[in-house]
Formats: C-alpha cells, structure tokens, sequence
C-alpha cells in the first residue's frame, strides 16, 4: 500500500535530543573545581584511579522493574568496563533505593554526596525524582545523569544535570504518526496519572500532537499513581467511541488500565508512552497487552551487533532479554567510563566538563552524537505488542 513506505520511514526518525545538559553554551561560567571531597583516589599520573559512582534507582514498591533492569544494565557494565579499564580506572558503584518517591530521591542523593563522597551519580529513576532531587546535586556541583527521565525541562534544571533517555516529546509523536497513519485514527480519548510528572508531562505531548495532526479529542480522565480499579474513567471513555485510547503512566498503572479498557469492550488502538517499555506489562495486562503501541530507543531486535553482543551477554548474566532501561542504564557506565578516562582523575568538575563535551558516542540505545546547543541525534523505533513481547510496528 501507497503508505507503508512512509509508515516505515516515520517508525524510525531521527531525534535530536538524547543527551542533554543543563546550560546553554560554554562552560566558562562554571566555577572552579569544587574542593570538598570530591576526590578519590584521583590520579593524574597514569596510575590507577578509583570512582565511586552513585545510583539512585525505583529499586522497590510499584515501579521496581524499571530500577531492576537498570541495575542489571549497570552490573553488566560495570563488569565489562572494570576488566576493559584495568590498570587505568576502577569504577565503583554505590545504589540507593528511592522507592520512587521524591523524598526518597533527595535523601539518597544528600547521601551520597556527603557521605558515600561520589564522584558523580545515575539515576534517578523517575522525572519527578529528578526534578526533586537534580537540584540538590546540581547546587553540590555534583554531575547527576539521568537515564530514564523522559520529561521536557530536565536539563534545564542545571549545569550538572544530564540525560541520555529519550524525551517523550520525540518519542510520542513518532508512535503516534505511525499508529495515526496505520490505522486511520481520526478520533482518540486520553487517560492518565495526574499525580506523577512524567504522566502528565507525556499527557501534555499526547495532547499537542493530537491537536497538530488534527485528531478530534473525544474525552480526557485521570488516576492516581496507586489506584486499582479504573471502571468508571474507562466506562465514560468508551462512550465518546474514540479510535484510539492514549495512556500516560508507568508500567503497572498503565497496564491495568489496558487490561481493563479490552475488558470493557474499547477495541480500538491502545498507544502509551515510555513507562510501557517494560515487560511488566505482558504479567500484568496478559493477552489484553496484544497491540498496544510504544516507541522506544532500544529493541533487543535490533540486528546491530553491539546491540546483539549486549543481548547477549545481558542473556547469559540474567537469563532474560534486557529492555530499553537497562540498554540506557548499560550505555551511562560507558558514557561515564568514557568521560572520566578522559579526566584523568575522579573529579567532579573535571567529569561535568567531560560529560557536556561527549560527542558522538555509540551505544547500544542508538547512536548518541550532539550538535552545537548538544541535542543528540539517535533513533526511535516504534514496537507493538505480540504475543507476549514488543515487535516492530510495520
Ligand atoms: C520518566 C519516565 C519513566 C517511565 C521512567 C521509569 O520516563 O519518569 O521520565
């Protein structure tokens, strides 16, 4: 048909924002080296050096598969990275488990800068974390890099503060094309978590793209992070009869909403956005997940052979397939192996400088390289879910 091409060509664009840092342009504003208690073990010399890198990660409560995964993509990493450094730098990592909750973030970020004395710290897990938490370590002159926070306005919390997830602002108008353009959506409902930052920023997205392709906005409903029952948002949904149901949350919210929306007879396309890239979603949505529609940097189809090397080896670790938060969390120990090789020293300045310089990094969640104002160019793939996992939408 007249529009496959086309439909192939908007699965998979390009993006222009993965990696991103706070400020506008040079660094010369940044202050001097900050002295207290950065350093460890720092080298200069070509001696072994010594990093203690923090992790701040969902690692309990209702969003622990995202903080699992990207534990595993860290320890893997970690693993390759320490025997490949050897002689040159040893990296250490000290994870601190945020609950997913705001509170949660900015204690373990405290911690690990005045007490664990790190380096630098990955994580949060989740955009309202970041936002709680990235200015505690953006005011401590301590690089945080995110890995997982999709949200529009991250990087312009600080100077500090960097990224390498895919905002959703890309990631969904891209699945959105291709679902438009595929099943001839014209009509669409939206559904999401009002109490959570991410949700109602990709809410925000879902909204504005709906309105510049021209999609008529049959309903709108919204839940809490922690509800269960969503008969009564849903119900009143499917009586506007939308062709497509757009969801807003992470992974267990999102997915009883999917499962309860089949069940009460909506029949049309289910989009979502990042919190859907989990394969929590087949446990808890079960059949009613078939066709659900997601954009995603990483798949482990991809036939790439990085991507496959690190299938792989992340098979033979953890005897599972790894998904797009362990990819990206993978991918940040490189990125931060890189950047500190290139310092020379455990230094926190010294890694912000290295980090806001990075350019064109390859990695398993794409191909990350930075323009000018450091927007980078990577790729989205736009999955759908079969059988039990996600496979390309084609
Ligand atoms: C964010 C996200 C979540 C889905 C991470 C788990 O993208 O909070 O920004």
């Amino acid at each position: 048909m007249k529009g496959f091409h086309l439909l192939k060509s908007l699965a998979t664009i390009s993006l222009g924002a993965v990696l991103m840092v706070g400020c506008s342009s040079g660094n010369t504003s940044a202050p001097a080296a900050n002295e207290g208690g950065a350093k460890q073990e720092a080298s200069t010399d070509g001696q072994e050096f010594t990093a203690k890198i923090g992790v701040v990660g969902f690692l309990s409560g209702s969003g622990a598969a995202y903080g699992e995964a990207q534990k595993a993509g860290l320890e893997l990493a970690l693993g390759e990275l320490n025997e490949a450094n050897k002689g040159k730098l040893k990296m250490e990592l000290k994870f601190e488990d945020s609950g997913g909750k705001k509170e949660g973030a900015i204690n373990a970020v405290n911690k690990l800068i005045n007490q664990d004395n790190v380096v630098a710290i990955i994580g949060p897990t989740l955009s309202g974390e970041m936002f709680a938490a990235g200015p505690v370590a953006n005011e401590a002159e301590t690089p945080i890099f995110g890995i997982s926070n999709t949200s529009e306005g991250i990087n312009d919390i600080g100077e500090y503060v960097f990224r390498n997830s895919l905002p959703e602002s890309i990631a969904i108008p891209t699945a959105m094309k291709a679902a438009v353009e595929k099943n001839s959506l014209k009509k669409v409902a939206l559904i999401y978590a009002s109490n959570d930052d991410f949700s109602v920023n990709g809410y925000k997205v879902m909204k504005a793209t709906a309105e510049k392709m021209g999609l008529e906005i049959t309903g709108e409903a919204t839940f809490s992070n922690g509800d269960v029952d969503f008969s009564a948002q849903l119900t009143k949904l499917k009586q506007t009869n939308p062709d497509a149901l757009l969801v807003s949350a992470l992974y267990k919210e999102g997915s009883m909403v999917v499962k309860k929306a089949r069940e009460l007879g909506i029949t049309g396309t289910i989009l979502g956005g990042n919190g859907f890239n989990n394969p929590k979603v087949f446990e808890i949505a079960g059949p009613e997940a078939e066709g659900l529609i997601v954009a995603t940097p990483f798949s482990p189809e991809k036939q790439d052979d990085k991507v496959q090397a690190f299938v792989k080896a992340f098979e033979a670790k953890y005897n599972k397939k790894p998904d797009q938060f362990a990819a990206q969390a993978y991918d940040s120990l490189y990125i931060m192996s890189q950047s500190l090789l290139a310092a020379g020293k455990a230094d926190r300045e010294e890694l912000r400088g290295q980090l806001a310089q990075l350019k064109d990094f390859t990695g398993v969640s794409g191909n990350l390289s930075f323009d000018e104002k450091r927007n980078p160019i990577g790729d989205a793939v736009v999955v759908v879910a079969k059988e039990g996992k996600f496979v390309p939408f084609e």
